[in-house]
């Protein structure tokens, strides 16, 4: 006998699959955790996933333009020396496309693909207290049971469409970035306008203007970039980088981000304004998120904070001729950084193209959409397409997109009302025996984030592990223990300027109605390791075994 969501004893379920471990999704986390719970603990695993095809974010997201900010050489997994050195990357930031060719690498490398199963989004799943078992079910009507549950679905895959009123009777085509049709759109001709200049619509709005007739950008929040300056890797950098591996890897896990490099020990006011300009410039020659590591109190000072932005925004009035357009795009509201910062090809350049304009909806707000274009409270603009690069209900989204039940039926939803509280990022109070990977209250989508997900997924393997080994079967965070690591997630935050961001997806701020609490663990990604190792060490302190 099981219970149902309302603790009834309900006769058991034969058609269920059973297995040791259900892991969901087939993106960095699947793969990796199907890998350490079949082949290092021998655990008879599976990993579900609605895509048709591996890969997760790199599945879905395949907008003109798509293209990692993390470096390639460090974009990637470390748990396998050989596959570090087999595989090789063409560029300084890998395209989407080979991120997808390189997971599907992993995915015959490791012979995964056996226990993967595709095309079923996983609808469903509900603890059973009597018998320590999630009960799945997913869209298709499959049926799965095991002991434990693993989500790995990823922080940026439920996409934002904002419910803007008319979108049904637009008669041309629209698109979100993150579900983007596999055979592309032609832009060829055709009115496009973009409503969104977060990282994605920075990447899309160079590419789709090259070939569209006109490109309109809808801007609500003006946003800093820094040039990428991607190129092909040469053959001198690609052999540096296997021969030097660990060495390079060291210094990805002991800084706070997961990134190969290291962030100077300096503080802004250590070197004169001439010095900083100096700094500065090089960095932007550089290019990349290493802008942010020439100084220490980029995030933690507002003054030095103030340097950069203002360097960044002297950029873009440099940049764009049409003074009105420099001016809107480099009015910004938030200091450098504290929204996660796009690096871009040729973005603000963009503007100089007769064939693109700019819209301020911040102003001027979109009211509606009309058969023929976007409408704003001052203008009229008439498209072919629409492109949505508004971005995610992110982190704990996707984790809410699913009808999950723990202890006595409680759903994830009202256990969440308030915001996502968590232990550590990894597990949720009344909800044994269930592993978030980069959930909300880890590091997650401030660093690199294959570094942060081999961490949760190498921790989790070791715990499940050390359970079975103890003969015990279940481990579920306590509510205290949650409670005050949302209370170090909020101190860790309130320690930077990253709150200072109101519009910032970070906070939930993009998704209307969702609670306003800052989600990712800001402490950094080398002390954050530290203390789940520490917690491991004592026993699991913050959970209970039994
Ligand atoms: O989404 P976003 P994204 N009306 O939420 C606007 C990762 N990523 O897809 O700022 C009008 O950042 C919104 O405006 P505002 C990366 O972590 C990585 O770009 O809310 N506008 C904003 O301009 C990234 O941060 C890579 O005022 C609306 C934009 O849409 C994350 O994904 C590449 C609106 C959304 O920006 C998400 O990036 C791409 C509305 N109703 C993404 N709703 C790389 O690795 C939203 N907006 C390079």
């Amino acid at each position: 006998m099981r219970e149902d969501a309302a603790g009834k004893s309900t006769a058991r379920q034969t058609h269920a699959e059973r297995y040791d471990a259900l892991v969901i999704g087939a993106g960095f986390t699947g793969l990796y955790q199907l890998h350490c719970l079949r082949d290092r603990l021998g655990l008879n695993a599976k990993v579900l996933e609605a895509a048709n095809g591996v890969g997760g974010t790199w599945y879905w997201n395949r907008y003109p333009g798509a293209r990692c900010d993390s470096e390639s050489h460090s974009y990637c997994y470390y748990f396998s020396k050989e596959l570090v050195t087999d595989w090789e990357w063409s560029e300084r930031y890998p395209g989407q496309e080979e991120i997808r060719h390189y997971l599907n690498h992993v995915a015959d490398r490791f012979d995964l693909r056996k226990d993967i199963r595709l095309g079923d989004r996983v609808i469903s799943a509900r603890f059973d207290d009597a018998e320590t078992l999630w009960h799945v079910t997913t869209e298709g009507g499959k049926q799965y049971e095991a002991q434990f549950l693993i989500t790995g679905v990823g922080c940026l895959s439920s996409a934002n469409v904002p419910e803007i009123p008319g979108l049904d009777n637009f008669k041309g085509d629209w698109y979100h970035t993150g579900s983007w049709p596999h055979e592309g759109v032609d832009f060829t001709g055709k009115r496009v306008g973009q409503i969104g200049t977060g990282s994605t619509g920075i990447q899309s709005v160079p590419v789709i203007a090259e070939t569209a007739k006109h490109l309109t950008v809808f801007q609500r929040t003006a946003n800093y970039s820094i040039p990428a300056r991607n190129a092909p890797l040469s053959d001198d950098f690609k052999r540096y980088t296997k021969e030097h591996s660990d060495e390079i890897h060291e210094i990805m896990l002991a800084g706070p981000n997961g990134h190969p490099f290291r962030i100077e020990d300096r503080p802004v006011s250590s070197v004169t304004p001439d010095k900083q300009q100096e700094i500065y410039e090089a960095a932007w020659e550089k290019g990349g998120l290493r802008f942010r590591s020439v100084f220490k109190d980029l995030l933690t000072s507002k003054p030095a904070n103030d340097t950069a932005a203002e360097f960044i925004k002297s950029k873009i009035r440099e940049i764009v001729k049409d003074p009105e357009t420099a001016a809107l795009l480099s009015t910004i509201d938030h200091p450098f950084a504290t929204k996660r910062p796009p690096i871009d090809s040729h973005y603000f350049e963009t503007f100089n193209r007769d064939n693109v304009s700019l819209v301020d909806i911040k102003t001027n707000p979109v009211t509606r959409i009309t058969p023929t274009g976007i409408e704003t409270s001052a203008s009229h603009h008439d498209l072919d397409i629409i492109v949505f690069a508004t971005g995610f209900d992110a982190i704990s989204g996707p984790l809410l997109a699913m009808d999950i039940r723990g202890t006595n039926g409680v759903s994830l939803k009202e256990t969440w009302a308030e915001g996502p509280k968590t232990y550590l990022g990894l597990q949720i109070a009344g909800f044994p025996n269930l592993f978030t990977v980069t959930g909300p209250g880890s590091p997650s989508v401030l660093t690199n984030m294959p570094v942060a997900i081999e961490q949760h997924v190498e921790w989790i393997t070791d715990c499940i592990d050390r359970l079975r080994k103890s003969g015990k079967s279940r481990i579920e965070t306590t509510k205290e223990a949650a409670e005050k690591w949302v209370g170090e997630t909020n101190a860790a935050a309130n320690a930077t300027l990253l709150p200072q961001a109101n519009s910032s997806w970070y906070l939930g701020a993009n998704v209307p109605g969702k609670p306003r609490v800052f989600m990712p663990y800001a402490g950094g990604m080398a002390h954050y390791r530290k203390r789940c190792n520490e917690v491991a060490a004592e026993g699991y302190e913050g959970f209970v075994l039994s």
